[in-house]
């Protein structure tokens, strides 16, 4: 028999790539989607067959880290071997203007997910997706002893679900390990974060379709990895004999500027005749750098990033291109399950 995984959040841009990996290593895959009166699942919709199709390894069920029930009674149906829970609501920005809806799920949630795992009695390993940004305002390198200082509401839930999953590690004895994933991006990247913000940008200008960019902070620090690399890293934190904490990262640092003038660059632009500067897109606290030493999980769990970026930029904005020109040409079909 396979083995069986239960991933919230299956419809963003890790749950995505999380799926493809372990539908690759032949686990049978559950994943948990919220109702939605607009289709949700475009990032898995070329995985999935139909629930009777015979090869079918992937399943969707309707379900919310909002309520407990349904987790519970889902856990108890599939009883997996790994739960991964990526579900949140993670955008810093958003954090602000929702905060109590942002610490019921992506906090609170995350605590939910870790009692259902309990009651249901399922044998099981547990991956809560921790953030770079419960480091905050502590300067780099920031690694997995480095003390958290959150600034966000985000932030802030994020640290209670990773403490909630080092709790339920000590008091129950459960197999919980936090990845602590710094920055990661791909073409799947939602629109509203900033670099799939600017590759998007920037394949619309280059057509002539777009003629400004406007941007928050340029001068913030971030580590942006290639997410397809990350989701192995989760998978093997739940592989290793004992349940630990690891840094995911690939210790460059490079400023939101750098980001948008390679961007442009690789297009044979110069950003600064479209980029314009809007507070709207300031934080009332930003999280000036993060640079992550991700020693331990190189050591621990053999894992290394391999996409840098310089690549991850081309990357991303080559995608962008080309899904511009599938838009324009009408190449793109939505399916309805
Ligand atoms: P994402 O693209 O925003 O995906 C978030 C997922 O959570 C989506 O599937 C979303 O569903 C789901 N979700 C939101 N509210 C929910 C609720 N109430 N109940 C159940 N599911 C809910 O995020 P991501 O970039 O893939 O990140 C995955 C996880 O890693 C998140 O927990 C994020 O906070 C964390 N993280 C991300 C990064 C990064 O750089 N990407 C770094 C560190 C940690 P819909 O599709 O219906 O919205
Ligand atoms: O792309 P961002 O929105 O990502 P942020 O805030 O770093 O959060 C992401 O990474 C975290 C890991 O560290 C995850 F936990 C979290 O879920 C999410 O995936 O913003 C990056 C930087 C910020 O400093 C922001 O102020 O870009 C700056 N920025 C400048 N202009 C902008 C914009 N960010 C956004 N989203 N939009 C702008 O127009």
């Amino acid at each position: 028999m396979g083995r069986v995984a239960l991933i919230t959040g299956i419809t963003g841009q890790d749950g995505s790539y999380l799926s493809e990996l372990l539908l690759n290593k032949g686990y049978t895959v559950h994943g948990i989607k919220r109702r939605s009166s607009s289709f949700n699942t475009e990032r898995i919709d070329g995985l999935d067959l139909h629930p009777r199709h015979p090869d079918a390894r992937l399943f969707l069920h309707y379900s919310d880290l909002a309520d407990p029930g349904s987790l519970t009674s889902l856990l108890r149906d599939i009883q997996p071997d790994e739960v991964y829970n990526l579900g949140a609501q993670s955008h810093v920005r958003v954090s602000f203007d929702i905060p109590g809806y942002t610490a019921d799920v992506t906090g609170v949630g995350a605590i939910r997910m870790l009692e259902a795992t309990r009651v249901a009695d399922v044998n099981c390993r547990f991956y809560q997706a921790s953030s770079s940004e419960m480091f905050g305002s502590t300067p780099p390198p920031q690694h997995e002893d480095t003390p958290f200082h959150p600034r966000s509401p985000y932030a802030c839930a994020k640290v209670y679900a990773y403490w909630s999953a080092v709790n339920y590690r000590e008091s129950y004895g459960m197999y919980c390990a936090n990845g602590i994933l710094f920055n990661h991006e791909s073409p799947r990247r939602g629109e509203n974060f900033v670099t799939r913000k600017i590759t998007r940008a920037v394949a619309r200008i280059e057509a002539g379709i777009q003629d400004k960019l406007y941007l928050g902070n340029l001068d913030a620090i971030r580590d942006w990895g290639y997410a397809p690399e990350y989701v192995e890293a989760m998978w093997l934190a739940l592989q290793q004999d004992k349940p630990n904490d690891y840094v995911v990262a690939t210790g460059e640092g490079h400023t939101v500027r750098e980001f948008v003038a390679a961007a442009f660059d690789h297009v044979g632009l110069d950003w600064q005749k479209y980029v314009v500067t809007d507070p709207i897109y300031f934080r009332p606290a930003e999280v000036d750098a993060l640079i992550g030493d991700y020693r331990k999980a190189r050591q621990s769990l053999g894992w290394a990033p391999k996409t840098l970026f310089a690549d991850l930029v081309r990357v991303m904005v080559d995608a962008d291109r080309h899904l511009l020109e599938d838009e324009r040409m009408g190449r793109l079909v939505r399916v309805d399950r």
